[in-house]
């Protein structure tokens, strides 16, 4: 079983993570991760935090001479704008002021919640946690889970679909290759494949920035065909959409999660959503033309690729701020203003797609197991093997 949980504060000195039941035998080094966390930190409308950070990250544990070796796997990545909240953020114990307080609940943030859930004054207590910048670990996690799943031949690839309501003219966008959708994305500084859409998304960011105001939109994370019968329907909580919807949901700000068609499917008749199956050369699986059900029937895979949309509100830090209330006074107070982003909805792309790696690699150690990367293999080609006994003529 594979599983992984962050830790760290936004300003505090570092982030860590770990992730247990990665095999032995798979090769990762820090390189490997380097490249989705400089994606994560891309994208037009991000703040000046992002000039600071380097996003480079050490592993501790569980790898020696770039190939992992069975054991939890220990990430650190250290926060480079600590060096500016020293004082603020120190873990000892210090005399005299408390520091910069946050005292007026920013609207749409966990601040208010928060303060009161764990009985604390000082938002920051709230804020530095509740904060995206843990985004930043999940996606050196997602990596060791990409690099897992590319053993397999298991690709996962993303791009912004709409941006404060601008969306891309094509709905049901189809792309040859991952290799050529990712270079159209990297070409686009909102990671959307269409150039004029692209264009129009940047332009409302600006807009919006000089407005003080932030914007939201919608992304999209899509793999290569999974074998069937990742995910199972023979309980709720281990069904495959759940399990998806749960992890992109957990994600700072999204506030909407679709799989395939989505709301779009709710609208039209049965014969417009599902998809058919045709027969197929002889040994072969039958074909499937369309992909209304995002790569899932029932809670499992079946052998399409994954298609899943998240949509994310715009984040709650405005420069032109909305009425609040100072929680020690109650006096009325335009709420905290801290140095953000008017709209990181490129980042949270990246973001949705370590998730998706680590929910897919997840479902793919529940099905195959496997101690070492070798034993993995050979149990999911054995598995291939069984599930071609079921189509006709296959004499396997
Ligand atoms: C964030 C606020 C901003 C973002 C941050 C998330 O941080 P700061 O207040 O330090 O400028 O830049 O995102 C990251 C640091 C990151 O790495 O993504 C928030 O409040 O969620």
């Amino acid at each position: 079983m594979i599983r992984f949980l962050t830790a760290g504060e936004s300003h505090g000195p570092a982030l860590v993570g770990m992730i247990e039941g990665i095999p032995s035998g798979l090769p990762l080094d820090a390189k490997m991760l380097g490249e989705d966390l400089a994606r994560r930190k891309m994208g037009y409308g991000r703040g000046g935090r992002m000039r600071i950070e380097t996003d480079e990250v050490r592993f501790l544990t569980g790898v020696r001479r770039g190939v992992t070796i069975g054991s939890p796997i220990t990430v650190i990545l250290e926060n480079r704008d600590f060096s500016h909240w020293e004082d603020d953020m120190a873990v000892e114990p210090r005399s005299g002021e408390p520091g910069r307080q946050v005292l007026i609940p920013r609207p749409g943030h966990a601040d208010y919640a928060g303060g009161i859930k764990y009985g604390q004054h000082d938002l920051r207590n709230i804020l530095e946690r509740a904060s995206a910048r843990e985004t930043a670990m999940r996606v050196a996690l997602g990596g060791v889970a990409r690099q897992y799943l590319r053993q397999l031949g298991i690709d996962v690839a993303s791009f912004v679909v709409e941006i404060g309501g601008v969306s891309m003219k094509s709905s049901d966008f189809e792309t040859p290759d991952f290799t050529e959708l990712r270079s159209s994305v990297m070409s686009s500084e909102v990671f959307c494949p269409e150039v004029e859409a692209s264009l129009a998304m940047i332009e409302a960011i600006r807009t919006a920035k000089r407005e003080g105001d932030t914007l939201g939109g919608v992304f999209e994370v899509r793999t290569t065909p999974l074998p069937v019968g990742l995910g199972t329907y023979t309980q709720w909580d281990r069904r495959l959409d759940g399990l998806l919807a749960q992890a992109m949901m957990s994600i700072q700000a999204i506030k909407a999660v679709e799989i395939g068609l989505g709301m779009e499917g709710a609208r039209r008749h049965g014969s417009k959503v599902h998809d058919a199956f045709l027969p197929s050369t002889p040994g072969s699986p039958p074909l499937r033309p369309t992909n209304g059900a995002g790569g899932l029937e029932g809670g499992m895979t079946n052998g399409q690729p994954l298609i899943v949309r998240a949509g994310m509100k715009p984040i709650s830090t405005l420069y032109n701020p909305l009425p609040s209330v100072n929680i020690l006074t109650g006096e009325a107070a335009p709420a905290t203003i801290e140095r953000s982003d008017t709209c990181a909805v490129p980042a949270a792309s990246v973001v949705g797609e370590a998730m998706v790696c680590l929910i897919l690699a997840q479902a793919v150690s529940e099905k195959y197991s496997g101690d070492s990367i070798g034993e993995l293999k050979s149990h999911m080609e054995a598995s291939g093997r069984l599930d071609r006994l079921y189509y006709p003529g296959n004499t396997v």
